[in-house]
C-alpha cells in the first residue's frame, strides 16, 4: 500500500531495549526512502519536557506532550517512533485514543523484557542507585509499570533478536496499510 504517517508507540522497563528498536526501526523506514522519526527521553526530556520531572504527576504530563507531538509528526506524514517507559495504561490508551479519533494509525508494541533482564543490563547504573535508595521512585523498584492489557505486539528483547522484532513491527506495519 502507499505509505503514510503514524505512531508507533514503545513502552517498557528502563533498560528493556526500546531505544534500541526504536532507532533500528527508524534506519529500516529511512533505508527505503521512507521518512521516520524518533522521539525518546534525549530530545524530549531536554527540551519540551525540561520541566518535567518523574513524579507520576510529570510522568502523566511527559507522556500527555509525547502524545500529541507524536500525532502531530503522524499527521505529517512521518512514521513517529516513540520510546518512554510510559507506565501508565490510562495515559498509553489516553495516547491511542488521540490518534484513532484523528484515524492517524497507532500501534503499541510492549517492549516486555523481565525487570530482571534490564536490571542485570543496568546500562547506566540506575537500577543499582534505585536498589541502594540513591534515586527514589524508580520504575520496577519503588514506582510502578502497568504492562498494557492489549498491546498489538509483545517483544522480549532477552528472547527475540532484534531483526525479528523490527521484521515483527513491519509486518505488523503492512497489515495495517501503513507501509
Ligand atoms: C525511571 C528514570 C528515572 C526514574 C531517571 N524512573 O534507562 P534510561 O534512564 O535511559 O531510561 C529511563 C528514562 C525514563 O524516562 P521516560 O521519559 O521514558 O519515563 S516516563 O515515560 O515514565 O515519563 C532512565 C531515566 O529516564 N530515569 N529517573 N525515577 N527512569
Amino acid at each position: 500500500g502507499a505509505f503514510r504517517g503514524s505512531t508507533v508507540w514503545l513502552t517498557g522497563l528502563s533498560g528493556a531495549g526500546k531505544s534500541t528498536i526504536a532507532f533500528a526501526l527508524e534506519e529500516y523506514i529511512v533505508s527505503k526512502g521512507l521518512p521516520a522519526y524518533c522521539l525518546d527521553g534525549d530530545n524530549i526530556r531536554f527540551g519540551l519536557n525540561k520541566n518535567l520531572g518523574f513524579s507520576n504527576e510529570d510522568r502523566v504530563e511527559n507522556i500527555r506532550r509525547v502524545a500529541e507531538v507524536a500525532k502531530l509528526f503522524a499527521d505529517a506524514g512521518i512514521m513517529c517512533i516513540v520510546a518512554f517507559i510510559s507506565p501508565f495504561e490510562e495515559d498509553r490508551e489516553g495516547a491511542r485514543k488521540l490518534h484513532e479519533d484523528a484515524e492517524i494509525p497507532f500501534i503499541e508494541v510492549f517492549v516486555s523484557t523481565p525487570l530482571a533482564v534490564c536490571e542485570s543490563r543496568d546500562k547506566k547504573g540506575l537500577y543499582e542507585k534505585a536498589r541502594k535508595g540513591m534515586i527514589k521512585g524508580f520504575t520496577g523498584i519503588d514506582a510502578p509499570y502497568q504492562p498494557p492489557a492489549h498491546p498489538d505486539i509483545v517483544i522480549d528483547t532477552s528472547i527475540v533478536p532484534l531483526d525479528r522484532s523490527i521484521e515483527m513491527i513491519i509486518a505488523k506495519l503492512a497489515e495495517r496499510n501503513v507501509l
